[in-house]
């Protein structure tokens, strides 16, 4: 039998590598691990348990609501990063404001989480890709204390570790501690994570583009023209470049990053920031593009930079082969004075 490296055995080899190496985040990544099969099995019977086995009423005895699974997914992972005791706090999109974990074991812990539990949730009902993105970063607040807002709100530059699961054809866990993106590819059968994109690479260029067209009118003047440079015949650029939208992020990401293409998500006249998240969504993908060679720019600078102000600020967004990135960005420049 030919050797597989799974998640577990990877993050034992590599955990010299992790930043401070003390096993704590390797401990985070195998919580992640946990909750993403548990998330990941519930989703497989998203349709069966909402249509069959709710309206049977038989299957849960406690009468308790049919739970929507990004709520599901938030709780599930919530508890699996305090169970591990090295998480002191925790911000997700799915909440308000950040969790503080109360046990003094948690309180010890060097570290803070941020996700976004299901992204893309509108796709469940319709059987489209979804996922989940994390980013960890080391606490600013001291040791033994309640998890501040400080802790949080960090540049993406100071991540020590990112990754996102994307819930496809197949399930993948994809994540980076800062030493390139690796890839690992669900097996439900033995239940575990196998290494199947090892050291994962943007192509620098590719013929993808995707955004929401129906925003075309709504977008300034620079992205309108880069969208209409996408779309140009020019066989010696490969255009016109190939729409694909899924409306999952991460779904849209992990097919760019194998094929090489450009993500965007702009400002429109309603939505001055965009639409996606700054520490849930757009920092964690940004870490994990340049670990993988490519780039993330709010169109005005790095989103490694953005220094955040509030747990749910918004950016522009523009994710992807560099030189795909670079071409936009000189666009949003080109434009910046012209009318909308
Ligand atoms: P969500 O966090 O509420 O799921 O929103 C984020 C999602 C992204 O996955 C996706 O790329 C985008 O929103 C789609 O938005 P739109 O429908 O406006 O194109
Ligand atoms: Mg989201």
């Amino acid at each position: 039998m030919s050797h597989f490296t799974t998640l577990g055995e990877f993050i034992i080899d590599r955990q010299k590598d992790f930043p401070g190496s003390s096993g704590e985040l390797s401990r985070i990544l195998s919580a992640i691990r946990l909750a993403s099969k548990i998330v990941n099995q519930e989703i497989n019977k998203a349709g069966v348990a909402a249509d069959i086995l709710g309206a049977a009423g038989s299957e849960n005895i406690q009468g308790e609501q049919q739970q929507k699974l990004d709520v599901y997914a938030d709780e599930k992972f919530i508890k699996a990063i305090e169970a591990r005791g090295v998480v002191c706090g925790i911000g997700s999109e799915e909440n308000d404001d950040y969790i503080a974990y109360e046990s003094e074991k948690c309180q010890n812990g060097k570290y803070v989480l941020l996700m976004d539990p299901l992204d893309g949730s509108s796709n469940i009902d319709v059987n489209v890709s979804i996922g989940t993105i994390f980013s960890v970063f080391k606490r600013k607040s001291e040791i033994g204390t309640k998890a501040e807002l400080k802790d949080f709100l960090q540049i993406g530059d100071e991540q020590v570790a990112a990754g996102y699961v994307i819930y496809g054809s197949s399930t993948m866990l994809v994540f980076t501690t800062g030493n390139g993106v690796h890839g690992f590819t669900y097996d439900p059968g033995i239940g575990t994570f196998i290494l199947s994109h090892p050291d994962m690479k943007f192509p620098d260029n590719g013929k993808i583009y995707s955004v929401n067209e129906g925003n075309y009118n709504n977008f300034n003047q620079g992205v309108r023209r880069y969208i209409q440079y996408c779309q140009e015949i020019d066989a010696s650029t490969n255009r016109p470049y190939t729409g694909r939208y899924i409306g999952s992020l991460v779904a849209d990401f992990h097919r760019n990053l194998i094929k090489g293409g450009i993500y965007m998500y702009p400002a429109t006249n309603a939505a001055p920031n965009g639409k996606l998240r700054l520490l849930y969504e757009c920092s964690p993908l940004a870490f994990l593009a340049e670990q993988a060679g490519g780039s993330a720019s709010t169109g005005n600078g790095r989103v490694m930079e953005v220094e955040p102000t509030e747990l749910h600020q918004r950016v522009p967004y523009f994710i992807g082969s560099k030189e795909m990135v670079e071409m936009a960005e000189t666009f949003l420049q080109t434009h910046k004075e012209s009318a909308q």
